[in-house]
């Protein structure tokens, strides 16, 4: 495969004004007729050059211009499309391609998912639906007739409805228009035997959208929630950014069979099931609130994404960094503000972290790929979204409201860069954004070195800040980054200075050069600082707290995000403590300040459930790694599990009288509230069951039987395959899957509990469940529950020293491959980074890797992570 620059965009030499589409639906020889009025880009210079149209896996049928067939001296076909000859500017261009949904594995384009025709166009599918110049600054608008027998009673596509009938023998016709243009990876088509859920949304003006949720009929008393979240979702956008909806209706479908989580297709949103359906009974706390945040997600393109959309794909992040801090603030407005940051970073410093360390780290806005598919990052998305923030942080929340009303009235209807983002907040705010435009073209992790000297004669206090960050592949140099850096001062007694005559406790400093100080004076003692407050920035801020300092800090930040951060340091201390201890053959201990510090969480009756909760966690393995330099991988799995056990037998007590206090029956709610109380008792249920005591089991046990909602009933599960005995344990999956192996989503939770399970999740386990009637390679959520459930959710049994893992995963790479190319690509992830481990897992990750390269014909997708990393 060959890749494509950034620098080598040009504007398409042809334009598309309308695009009718005519598809008469078979599941293996599928007729597409496209009739396309092209014209010639006044934008794109001179002359009449030949038409390029993208197409992958076609069977070409006939093409005419102007009703003219075309013989095939007057195109060319090339591996992935076809050139053809053009003599006039403006000219009418039909196509009829053949194609085939149901050996589709690719989930790109159109294909079948449990017996229900689908679409997947973005980033690159329409041009495996038909030729086409399939780029998104390419806006056309559409017109879809679905013919199909009527056993498929519901066919849909973008826009509004305008005409339906019957057809010859047992078929049937729909036709929609679409009054926006569009690129074409916002088409989407269904058809199916759905059942569908209706409500209604009034809008800020006074017009009625219908909202439609459809799906298989036995999954149709789980779709309330997404229904209700798109309504606060619609009603979110009015409020915060004075964006309406603009068709008459708006249509979600839950697909089985899904790469991504959702896709927002222009009024017809397509969705993984498991990302869109739930109830008490079936999903657990952490569903409904991803699900929240998915419908937001897709609702929130409509604007930021179809109405103004990207130019080409470098400027994925301009639609998905937005959209991800848009729906970053509605699930934070909608839940725990807190919560919702805490989450969220641990995410970015765990995963993307380790993206921006790691073989494919690339820009927010990258210069080059090979298959785009391989940039839907956690960089583009989380990165991005955190570029946006920042944006937010130094405009203000009224500066960065009049930026985006300028962003969306400037560029309404047009496909447009990150560039043209940044501009736009620039000149509605007069804020000077030249050098933070660095964000998106620099790749890596900045690092802050934070030192401070306090003159007590003066009662003046400096910190001095210094920033640097890391070559990255292309990337040897980097120039200062502009940084808000969010702080705080604290006195001995936790109070917060002021730090100017106005009474302001909090500043952003503006960090932009290699090397800054700043001065607070009129100082009577020497603060203590509250740094990166709410992670004002993306980076790694390395300030020397001492363990006191981080107690106090835990006990006293009026920054919730700082007292969490504060606890994460003194665990991520103590964690590295006692690697050292394990490398060195030392004895293990846990500093009894620590103990102390969580008992006192534990105890203080102040603190919201939802914080104690996230107080009380220690990092997860993989966070360790990311923070580690080297990562050794048997000294973490050691190290962790010695602090759990440790806290959990120090702490026995504390957690049995909280889990009793919490334990109370009631009828189940998602209130803030009781999400956060849920939360907080099973993680004393998790520590309780550490100890693996007859009197713990017997609680998670209790649980499992009587809980009458999935979140107290997983989280027993997910103790009991852990910790209990192998009869106990066997009997709870056991019982578990006899109860719902009828639910798709239920099954996926249940052989990712496995597959993650330290205790059970051995190779031979995870080999079996492969075997298991539930799982299926060509369903990429079951691949993700236990392919992915293991190499990237099992750190102890996946990086086991034989390197049996990496090679099992490297079997199933290559197998998927031939299937779906994208989810190969992503499910390789793991052993790419073999670079930061020590010793011979480095070694056996690369033998691996290189067993998958010498594998023969590997996808664009597979090669190119693969590649890359054996660099
Ligand atoms: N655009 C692809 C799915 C999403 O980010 O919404
Ligand atoms: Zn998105």
């Amino acid at each position: 495969p060959s890749t494509i620059y950034l620098k080598d965009y040009r504007a398409p030499d042809y334009l598309v004004d309308n695009t009718h589409l005519h598809f008469e639906l078979k599941p293996k020889a599928t007729l597409v007729k496209s009739r396309l009025k092209i014209r010639r880009n006044p934008a794109a210079g001179e002359g009449l050059p030949p038409l390029f149209l993208d197409g992958v896996d076609l069977i070409l049928l006939s093409i005419a211009i102007d009703g003219a067939l075309l013989s095939p001296e007057h195109y060319e076909k090339m591996p992935q499309g076809i050139l053809v000859s053009v003599d006039k500017p403006e000219f009418f261009l039909d196509i009829q391609t053949c194609i085939n949904p149901e050996d589709n594995t690719t989930l790109e384009g159109l294909y079948l998912s449990n017996g229900m025709y689908c679409t997947q166009c973005e980033a690159e599918g329409f041009r495996r639906i038909t030729f086409y110049p399939d780029r998104p600054d390419i806006m056309s608008k559409f017109t879809t007739t679905i013919v199909a027998p009527k056993e498929y009673p519901v066919l849909l596509s973008n826009g509004n409805e305008i005409s339906r009938g019957p057809c010859e023998g047992d078929h049937h016709y729909v036709t929609w228009e679409d009054p926006f243009s569009k690129p074409a990876y916002l088409f989407a088509l269904v058809a199916g035997n759905l059942q569908y859920l209706e409500d209604c949304f009034i809008t800020a003006s006074g017009r009625k959208v219908k909202l439609q949720l459809f799906t298989e009929e036995k999954n149709i008393n789980k779709g309330d929630h997404a229904l209700r979240s798109l309504k606060n979702a619609m009603r979110w956008d009015e409020a915060v950014y004075g964006r309406e909806y603009d068709l008459d209706i708006f249509m979600i479908v839950a697909v089985d069979h899904f790469n991504m989580g959702a896709m927002e297709n222009k009024g017809l949103n397509i969705f993984n099931s498991a990302c869109v359906l739930a109830s008490p009974e079936t999903a657990t706390d952490a569903t409904f609130q991803r699900i929240e945040s998915i419908v937001g997600h897709e609702y929130f393109h409509n604007w930021s994404g179809n109405r103004v959309t990207c130019r080409d794909w470098f400027q994925l992040s301009l639609k998905e960094g937005f959209t991800v801090f848009r729906d970053a603030e509605f699930s934070a407005d909608m839940n725990s503000r807190a919560v919702k940051r805490i989450e969220d970073v641990s995410l970015l410093r765990t995963n993307q972290f380790a993206e921006d360390a790691g073989p494919m780290a690339h820009p927010v806005r990258p210069d080059s790929y090979m298959e785009i598919s391989n940039f839907y990052t956690l960089t583009v998305y989380e990165k991005g979204a955190e570029v946006v923030r920042m944006i937010h942080t130094l405009l203000g929340p009224r500066g960065f409201r009049k930026g985006s009303d300028l962003y969306f009235e400037r560029h309404d209807g047009c496909a447009v860069t990150c560039e043209d983002f940044v501009r736009a907040m620039e000149d509605a705010s007069q804020i000077d954004l030249v050098q933070f435009r660095r964000w998106y073209s620099q790749a890596g992790t900045p690092q802050l070195t934070v030192t401070d000297y306090f003159d007590e004669t003066l009662g003046t206090y400096v910190l001095t800040v210094r920033q640097s960050c890391p070559p990255t592949p292309g990337q040897r140099e980097k120039r200062p980054f502009h940084i808000p850096l969010k702080l705080g001062l604290l006195d001995k007694n936790g109070n917060e200075l002021v730090l100017d005559g106005q009474g302001t406790t909090q500043c952003v400093l503006e960090i932009t050069e290699a090397e800054q100080s700043f001065e607070f004076t009129e100082l009577s003692e020497k603060p203590l600082p509250s740094l990166l407050r709410d992670f004002s920035a993306p980076v790694k801020i390395d300030y020397p707290y001492s363990i006191d300092q981080l107690l106090f800090l835990m006990s006293n930040d009026s920054d919730t995000f700082n007292r969490w951060d504060a606890s994460q340091r003194l665990a991520f201390l103590a964690l590295s403590d006692l690697q050292q201890a394990y490398r060195t053959g030392g004895v293990l201990q846990l500093q009894p300040e620590l103990i102390a510090a969580y008992r006192s969480v534990l105890l203080n009756r102040d603190l919201e459930p939802a914080l104690v909760a996230e107080l009380l966690q220690l990092p997860s393995e993989q966070s360790i790694a990311e923070a580690s330099v080297h990562i050794d991988a048997e000294a973490i799995v050691a190290a962790r599990e010695f602090a759990l056990q440790t806290l959990a037998e120090a702490l026995f007590g504390e957690f049995r009288a909280q889990y009793t206090a919490l334990n109370v029956r009631k009828s189940f709610s998602l209130s803030a509230k009781d999400i956060a109380e849920r939360k907080l008792k099973n993680t004393c249920l998790l520590y309780l069951c550490a100890t693996e005591t007859a009197d713990a089991l017997a609680l998670a046990q209790e649980q499992f039987d009587t809980a009458n909602n999935m979140t107290d009933k997983a989280a027993a599960l997910s103790v009991l395959i852990n910790h209990a005995g192998d009869k106990q344990a066997i009997a709870a999956i056991e019982q578990f899957y006899q109860c719902w192996k009828e639910d798709a989503q239920v099954v996926e939770l249940w052989l990712g509990q496995q597959s993650r399970s330290s205790r059970r999740g051995n190779l031979s386990a995870v080999e079996k469940l492969i075997q298991h009637p539930a799982f299926d390679l060509k369903n990429p959520n079951r691949v993700r529950a236990v392919i992915g459930g293991f190499a990237k959710g099992n750190f102890s049994q996946f990086h086991r020293s034989d390197g049996s893992g990496f090679e099992f995963l490297a079997d199933q790479v290559i197998t998927l491959d031939k299937l779906n190319p994208q989810i190969a690509a992503q499910q390789v992830i793991p052993i790419t980074r073999w670079k930061r481990y020590t010793g011979d897992l480095a070694r056996k990750m690369k033998i691996a890797l290189k067993k998958i390269m010498d594998s023969g014909d590997l996808s664009g997708d597979l090669y190119e992570v693969v590649s890359k990393s054996l660099n």
